[in-house]
């Protein structure tokens, strides 16, 4: 797979994978839709057998993302959860995982509900270093599971630190890196052993497929997970993949874009007689500011506010957005509104909710790229309606 090179991430975003094609020169990629290969003879093929196990056009794609996240090797997933799933898997029955009290409804759902029989898991705030020291030294964990910034409340752990506290113990590491997309964090580079992204976000950016990724340097356990994709079966289609490679050469415009918007409807908000509180790390005011610039390049789209009243209020007001749309998921080009507590983190019970600080008057944004006054405009008409 693809060694480290020297370009810039941009550069590797548009290039790598996307050599033009051997037999007729295509500049684009050829999209491979074919579930199987045809054989010279039993066993002599081309290095392609069956589309579940590899596909050429998946392949420049891995190719292309383990070179954007400074990782040997890459494997795509047919979505996020996924990606999860195959970790979890390839862990021994009996695993102990120090995962992060904040994360996606549906990781966490899955901790829960799925492999809390084989595993054991124990949910802590990893912001909070010398607690997490402490409960490393306690439990010995095998893996340390960790969002930053975390979804939804954005909060941001020191990944460096982390991985340094994990080694002592022989722990590893693996950081979800969704909200960061690999052009402004790359876990991998701070100490981490395994990052994961939802590829259905910032990664393809445009909304229109679900896909996961894992990227990592240690064969053994890419060999592994790569077995247990081929057992299992959640292979991304090819054309899925091939839109995601499409999708990523715009990645580095894209998050520029996003940031830029992101920063002035915060800094917005800040200000806004109708916002209680507002999370975005690239402000001044978020709790771990200093930590964010310290280890990533960007802040992207993505803004945690609350809404000064109740579920009312919010419900008045996510129904009165236009430009943004009422929706799941985030990291594409057009910006999505929700609320965390009936919408993506409905999978976790309400006492543990209450705790982490989703409340009824949590709004979460992503940030997309249109003309940012037109998103403030729609912003302010919402907020006038839930008056
Ligand atoms: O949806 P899927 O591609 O399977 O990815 C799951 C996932 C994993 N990790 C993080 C941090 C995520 O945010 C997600 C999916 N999240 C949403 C759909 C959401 O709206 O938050």
């Amino acid at each position: 797979m693809t060694k480290k090179n020297e370009n810039a991430i941009s550069t590797k975003a548009i290039h790598v994978g996307s050599h033009p094609d051997k037999e007729t020169g295509a500049t684009t990629p050829p999209i491979y839709q074919t579930s199987t290969f045809t054989q010279k003879s039993p066993g002599k093929h081309f290095g392609y057998e069956y589309t579940r196990s590899h596909n050429p056009t998946r392949t420049r794609l891995e190719e292309c993302l383990a070179s954007i996240e400074n990782a040997k090797y890459a494997l795509v997933t047919a979505s996020g959860m996924s990606a999860i799933m195959l970790v979890m898997h390839a862990l021994k029955k009996g695993s102990k995982i120090i995962c992060g009290d904040d994360v996606y409804g549906g990781t966490y759902r899955l901790f829960t509900t799925v492999f809390h029989d084989t595993h054991e898991f124990i949910f802590a705030d990893t912001t909070d270093i010398k607690k997490l020291d402490s409960l490393v030294k306690e439990h010995g964990p095998d893996l340390i599971w960790l969002e930053s910034p975390t979804n939804p409340m954005l909060k941001i752990t020191d990944i460096k630190k982390v991985c340094q506290i994990a080694k002592k113990a022989k722990s590893k590491v693996i950081v979800d890196n969704t909200f960061m997309s690999p052009y402004f964090q790359n876990p991998l580079d701070l100490g981490a052993d395994i990052v994961m992204h939802s590829m259905t976000k910032y990664i393809n950016g445009h909304s229109d497929i679900v896909g996961g990724c894992l990227m990592l340097n240690d064969k053994k356990f890419y060999d592994k997970v790569w077995t247990l994709q081929n057992s299992i079966g959640p292979s991304q289609s090819p054309f899925d993949s091939w839109l995601v490679l499409r999708g990523l050469k715009t990645l580095g415009v894209r998050m520029e874009a996003h940031q830029k918007n992101a920063m002035k409807i915060a800094q917005w908000l800040e200000k806004h007689k109708q916002v209680e509180k507002i999370y975005y790390p690239g402000l001044k005011s978020h709790p771990q500011h200093k930590i964010a610039k310290s280890q990533t390049s960007g802040h992207s789209g993505m803004i945690t506010f609350f809404l000064k009243g109740g579920l009312k209020e919010s419900k008045k007001f996510l129904s009165s957005v236009k430009l943004f749309s009422l929706a799941e998921s985030l990291g594409g080009v057009e910006s999505l509104i929700e609320h965390p507590a009936i919408m993506t983190h409905a999978s976790v019970p309400k006492p543990i909710r209450e705790k982490l600080g989703i409340h009824d008057n949590l709004i979460r944004l992503s940030v997309g790229i249109e003309d940012v006054d037109d998103l403030i405009a729609d912003l302010e008409q919402a907020f006038k309606a839930s008056r």
